[in-house]
C-alpha cells in the first residue's frame, strides 16, 4: 500500500513498470521529484541499472539518494544534449577506439600557409604596431581549469610565481600584460572611446575559489573587477566499460565519479554564458584564448595579433619552430578524399605514421630550415569574433571529443582505470567550412613558449636537448628572453653560465625583468635603451616604471627601478654592489616552501641599489 501511495505521489499510476527492471530503484520513487523521475528513466533506458543495483529500502540512506540526484541534475545540464548525448558519443568513441579506427582515415596531410616571423625585422615591427593598435578590440580568454597533476604544485598554477626576482605571479603578470596592452593601444587613437578588454579566466572545481580568492585578496591586480568574469566548467561522469557504465565512486555509492572534461568546454562555456554577443555589440573583433603558465607568451601577442589583422585570418594559432618528430603536435593541413579540408593540430605520435601511410615514406622530417614544417602547436588561438559567433550557433561550442581508455589487456574488454571523454580547445576548426581563414604564426621558442607543466623528476628524465618544462626552465627562459632582447636592442648583455637545478641543466642569463607597462613591444624596448649600456651574468635588474630610460647604465649587481607613471627616470652610470645570488635547494628538503624546491634555486639577496620614485617630475640615477 505504501508502495502504491509513493508511486501517486511521484506522478506515476499504478502499472507503471518501466522501474520494474530495476526494483532498487522502484522501492525509492516515492523520494523522488518528477524531474528526478525523469532522469531516473533516462538512466535507465541508457542501460544505467547498475547506478541504483546498492540501494536500500526508502528511509536509509535518503539524504545520500538526494544528492546523488543532485548530481544527475548537473551533469545532465552541464552536457549538450544532456547525459543522453554524453553515453551515446562515449558508446560510439569507444567502439572506434576498441576497432583501433583512425581518426584520420581518408584525409591526406600537406604544409597549411602561415606566416614566420623574424623577430626585430621591419616586418615583425609593422605586425607589433598593428598588432597594438588592434588589441583595443580584442578580449582575452584564459584556460585555466586543469590542475595540473603533472606539476604536482598543490596549489593553482596561476599564483605560482613566474619568476623569483620579482615573485610576481602568473595571474599577476597576465592581467598587468593585458592592462598595458590596453593603455598602448589606446595611445595610438587618442580621442576615442576607452572601453576596457574583457578578460575571462575559465576555471573548474578544482580551480574556481582559490582563482576568485587570488583575485579578490589582490584587488585584482589593478583591473577592475567588472572586467573579469570567471566561467566554470564542468566535469564530465567517467565510464567504467565499453557500453558506457557511468562509474561509481570506489568510496561513495551515491557518487558518479567524474574527471575534467579538459579545455575545449570553453567554447562551449562562451557561447552558453552570452558573453560573445556583449562583446560584439561593444566592438570586440578578436578573442585570444592562451593557457596558465606560459611567461613569455605576451612578447608573442603584439605580432600575432597584427597578422591576424593584417591577413584577415578567422582561425590564427600560435605556433613554434618544431624539430621533426619532437613531442609536441604539429599544425596539419587535412584534405579529406571527400574535398573537406582544415588545417588542425595532429598530435606528434599521430603525424609521423599519417605522413608514412599517405606517400611520405620518411614520415616526419626536417626541411630546408632545419624544422619539420609542420610547426609546433603552442595552444595560443586568436579567433575573430564575428565567424566564431556564427560557427557557434551551428555547434552551440561542442567540439569533437576523443577518448583515451587505458586498456587491461590486447583484448580491449575491459579498462584498467575508468576513462572519460575530452576535448580540446584548439579542436575548434575541426568543423569549420573549406572557405574559413585558417593560419598560423611561427615565433621562436625563445620569445613564445616556456610552459610549466611538469615536476622536477619529471624534467629531470627529459632526454637532453628537449624541453624541461618546469618550474626552473619556465623562470630561466624568461631571463633569456628579456636578456636577448636588450642585446638585439644594442644593450651589452654579458653570455650565459651553464648551471644545473633539480637535475636540469639550464643557460642562467643576468636576472631582468621588466613590468608590462615598461615596454609591450621592441619597439618600446628599443625607445628605452642606448647602445651604451651593458650588464654582467651575475647582474639583476627590476625596471618597475613606465619612464624609465637606461642611458649609459653599466650594471654589474642588483639594481631595482619602481617609478609611478609621471616619474621620467634617466638611469646612467656605474652601478656595482654584491648583488642577488642563485643558492641551489634541494626538492626533497621539505624545510623550504613548494614554490622554491621546485625551481631547486632560491635568490639570496646579498646587496642591490633600489630606488623609488614616487613624485612626478624628471630624475637621473648615476652613480
Ligand atoms: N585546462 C582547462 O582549463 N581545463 C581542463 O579540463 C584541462 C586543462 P595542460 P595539455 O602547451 O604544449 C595542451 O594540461 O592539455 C587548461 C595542448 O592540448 O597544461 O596536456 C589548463 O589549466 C597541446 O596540444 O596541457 O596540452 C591549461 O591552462 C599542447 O599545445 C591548459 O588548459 C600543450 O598544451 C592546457 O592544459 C602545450
Amino acid at each position: 500500500m505504501a508502495s502504491n501511495t509513493a508511486e501517486k505521489l511521484s506522478g506515476l499510476s499504478i502499472g507503471d513498470d518501466w522501474a520494474s527492471s530495476c526494483p532498487n530503484l522502484r522501492k525509492n520513487l516515492s523520494l523522488l521529484s518528477p524531474n528526478e523521475v525523469e532522469l531516473a528513466k533516462m538512466l535507465l533506458d541508457v542501460g544505467q541499472n547498475h547506478l541504483f543495483g546498492h540501494w536500500p529500502e526508502p528511509g536509509v540512506d535518503d539524504g545520500r539518494k538526494r544528492e546523488f540526484f543532485n548530481q544527475v541534475v548537473r551533469l545532465n545540464s552541464s552536457y549538450p544534449g544532456g547525459l543522453v548525448s554524453y553515453i551515446q558519443n562515449a558508446r560510439k568513441l569507444l567502439a572506434d577506439s576498441k576497432a583501433s579506427k583512425n581518426p584520420y582515415d581518408g584525409f591526406t596531410p600537406s604544409v597549411p600557409s602561415g606566416d614566420v616571423l623574424s623577430f626585430g625585422d621591419d616586418n615583425f615591427f609593422r605586425l607589433e604596431e598593428a598588432g597594438i593598435r588592434e588589441v583595443r578590440n580584442a578580449a582575452f580568454v584564459l584556460v585555466a581549469g586543469g590542475l595540473g597533476e603533472r606539476l604536482g604544485y598543490k596549489g593553482i598554477k596561476l599564483a605560482l610565481p613566474a619568476e623569483t626576482t620579482t615573485g610576481k605571479c602568473f595571474l599577476q603578470h597576465y592581467i598587468e600584460s593585458i592592462l598595458a596592452l590596453q593603455e598602448a593601444s589606446y595611445k595610438c587613437v587618442e580621442g576615442q572611446d576607452r572601453t576596457l578588454i574583457p578578460l575571462v579566466i575559465m576555471t573548474s572545481d578544482d580551480t574556481n575559489a582559490p582563482t576568485l580568492e587570488l583575485l579578490e585578496s589582490n584587488s585584482y591586480f589593478g583591473m577592475k573587477p567588472t572586467q573579469v568574469k570567471l566561467l566554470k566548467q564542468e566535469k564530465v561522469a567517467c565510464l567504467d566499460d565499453n557500453n558506457a557504465r557511468l562509474a561509481l565512486d570506489i568510496n561513495d555509492k551515491y557518487k558518479i565519479q567524474t574527471k575534467p572534461h579538459g579545455h575545449g568546454d570553453v567554447h562551449a562555456l562562451l557561447y552558453s554564458s552570452g558573453l560573445l554577443d556583449q562583446w560584439k555589440n561593444a566592438g570586440v573583433k578578436w578573442v585570444l584564448f592562451f593557457q596558465d603558465t606560459n611567461g613569455l607568451l605576451f612578447k608573442a601577442i603584439p605580432a600575432s595579433l597584427g597578422v591576424s589583422a593584417t591577413k584577415g585570418y578567422n582561425v590564427n594559432s600560435l605556433a613554434v619552430p618544431r624539430k621533426a618528430k619532437e613531442a609536441i603536435g604539429g599544425i596539419t593541413k587535412l584534405t579529406h578524399a571527400d574535398g573537406r579540408t582544415m588545417v588542425i593540430n595532429v598530435e606528434y605520435n599521430q603525424l609521423d605514421p599519417l605522413l608514412r601511410a599517405t606517400g611520405h615514406a620518411d614520415g616526419d622530417v626536417n626541411c630546408e630550415t632545419g624544422f619539420s614544417p609542420y610547426p609546433g602547436n603552442i595552444n595560443q588561438l586568436i579567433l575573430e569574433l564575428e565567424p566564431y559567433i556564427e560557427e557557434l550557433k551551428k555547434t552551440r561550442g561542442a567540439i569533437a571529443e576523443f577518448v583515451n581508455p587505458k586498456y587491461k589487456d590486447a583484448s580491449k574488454t575491459s579498462f584498467k582505470s575508468s576513462t572519460r571523454l575530452e576535448c580540446m580547445m584548439q579542436d575548434y576548426p575541426k568543423t569549420l567550412p573549406p572557405s574559413a581563414k585558417v593560419g598560423f604564426t611561427v615565433i621562436d621558442t625563445w620569445l613564445a613558449y616556456a610552459p610549466v607543466k611538469n615536476n622536477p623528476e619529471d624534467a629531470a628524465k627529459v632526454p637532453k636537448g628537449n624541453p624541461y618544462h618546469s618550474a626552473t626552465s619556465g623562470e630561466m627562459a624568461i631571463y633569456r628572453a628579456n636578456s636577448l632582447i636588450l642585446r638585439k636592442a644594442g644593450v651589452q648583455i654579458a653570455d650565459p653560465e651553464i648551471d644545473v637545478f633539480n637535475g636540469q641543466e639550464v643557460e642562467v642569463w643576468p636576472r631582468i625583468t621588466w613590468s608590462p607597462r615598461w615596454a609591450v613591444s621592441f619597439s618600446d624596448v628599443k625607445n628605452k635603451v642606448n647602445e651604451n649600456c651593458s650588464i654582467t651574468q651575475k647582474s639583476t635588474m627590476v625596471i618597475n616604471g613606465r619612464n624609465v630610460l637606461l642611458d649609459g647604465l653599466t650594471l654589474d649587481g642588483s639594481l631595482i627601478v619602481n617609478a609611478i607613471n609621471e616619474a621620467e627616470v634617466k638611469v646612467a652610470g656605474s652601478i656595482r654592489n654584491k648583488g642577488w645570488i642563485l643558492k641551489h635547494a634541494d626538492h626533497k628538503d621539505d624545510s623550504l616552501p613548494e614554490e622554491i624546491r621546485m625551481r631547486g634555486f632560491k635568490i639570496e639577496k646579498i646587496e642591490q641599489l633600489e630606488m623609488n620614485y614616487t613624485e612626478p617630475g624628471k630624475f637621473c640615477l648615476s652613480s
